[in-house]
């Protein structure tokens, strides 16, 4: 990135091109698609592309796939988390390179990128992002729509003499990944919000449950089945199934609102990792929350399994922690399986229970009969 006088000798005056990320799947359930719209683009050398949400773009020497096991692990560059000593061995915070946004992706100021680095604004990002791209005619680069996700979009800058992608070539393939992802997503409501049972080995019968529906580039952030009804005795076994969304299963639904309402806890750190001294409260009340914004830190509320997973009061507290699509040494994400089973029975409004990271929109009821 720097200073492109002018545009690239031969390319004219650039074209831009418009590219969607993300689509949501209107009123019927939250969630959406996490793909590009459309995830392929040809272009010129000089010719910009307009997201509608900033993507990581990286360079041509690695791929979607290698990059996302590059960045697998927790501190790893691009990870989403990274460890923070000053709370504790296990205490994590977003990491830090995904909280330094670049300085460039305005209509005014659009980012420069020609392929050779990573261009990461980070993914609490907002809003339209504009880049100019300086890749060479034959290079061949991705986008990614997040730092974990599995969403690419393929960039390929062609010659001059070739033709590249008009706006109306898109736009049509857009309807139609954004039509196949819409009946995915209905399809996987339906099959998802069935029934399942299963006899343990002491006998008892289990319900299957599931936090959250990922399904490569589909995001449901529903509980499913919404409702169950089960007799006292039977055991509800939630899976986290997840490859994009991080999701909890915590009862009762008041303790999962208060849990989700101190996720993000920004703080200052005057003296970094390293030094001695604790973490700060915010020293200002909007963002970048600290004087000095290189000292923001954002601490990620600490959530491991809570409870004996043996729910013997409608109000007794069982959190499954936060599941999540990465493996982390310390084990903070996981997608193994949360059991608890029901000793008491419910009024028919039954157990509340939501996900402690998204909170009550996304809720689900266990009756207890
Ligand atoms: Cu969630």
């Amino acid at each position: 990135m720097g200073l492109f006088p002018v545009s690239p000798a031969g390319a004219g005056a650039g074209v831009t091109l418009k590219i969607k990320v993300g689509s949501g799947f209107g009123r019927e359930f939250p969630g959406g698609s996490t793909r590009f719209f459309p995830d392929t683009v040809t272009v010129h050398q000089g010719d910009s592309l307009q997201f509608t949400f900033p993507p990581i773009l990286i360079p041509t020497d690695t791929t979607p796939e290698a990059f996302l096991a590059d960045n697998a692990q927790i501190d790893d560059p691009y990870h989403a988390l990274a460890h923070d000593p000053d709370d504790g061995a296990t205490a994590t915070k977003i990491n830090p390179t995904q909280l330094a946004p670049v300085d460039c992706g305005t209509v005014g100021a659009p980012c420069h990128y020609d392929a050779t680095g990573v261009l990461n604004p980070g993914f609490l990002g907002e809003g339209k992002f504009f880049v100019v791209i300086d890749a060479a005619a034959g290079s061949v680069f991705h986008g990614l729509s997040s730092p974990w996700g599995q969403s690419a979009l393929r960039i390929e800058v062609v010659a001059d003499t070739a033709a590249s992608d008009s706006q109306a070539a898109l736009d049509a393939r857009a309807a139609d990944l954004k039509a196949q992802d819409q009946a995915a997503a209905f399809a996987l409501f339906d099959d998802y919000s069935n029934r399942h049972t299963f006899t343990d080995a002491d006998g008892h019968k289990v319900w299957d449950a599931w936090a959250g529906i990922d399904q490569g580039p589909i995001v449901i952030l529903a509980m499913f089945p919404a409702k169950l009804k089960i007799a006292k005795g039977d055991s509800v076994m939630w899976h986290f199934d997840l490859t994009n969304e991080v999701h909890s299963a915590t009862m009762p639904l008041k303790k999962a609102n208060k849990l989700a309402r101190g996720m993000f806890s920004p703080k200052c750190d005057p003296d970094g990792d390293d030094g001695p001294g604790p973490d700060n409260p915010p020293e200002i009340r909007q963002p970048p929350f600290c004087n000095d914004p290189t000292q923001l830190e954002a601490d990620m509320a600490n959530l491991v399994q809570k409870g004996d997973g043996v729910q013997d009061s409608p109000n007794e507290y069982q959190d499954s922690g936060w599941h999540g699509p990465e493996n982390s040494p310390d084990g903070f994400f996981n997608n193994d399986p949360f059991t608890v089973s029901f000793n008491t029975k419910t009024d028919r409004t039954g157990i509340a229970y939501a996900c402690s990271f998204h909170g009550s929109f996304m809720k689900g009821v266990v009756v207890v009969r």
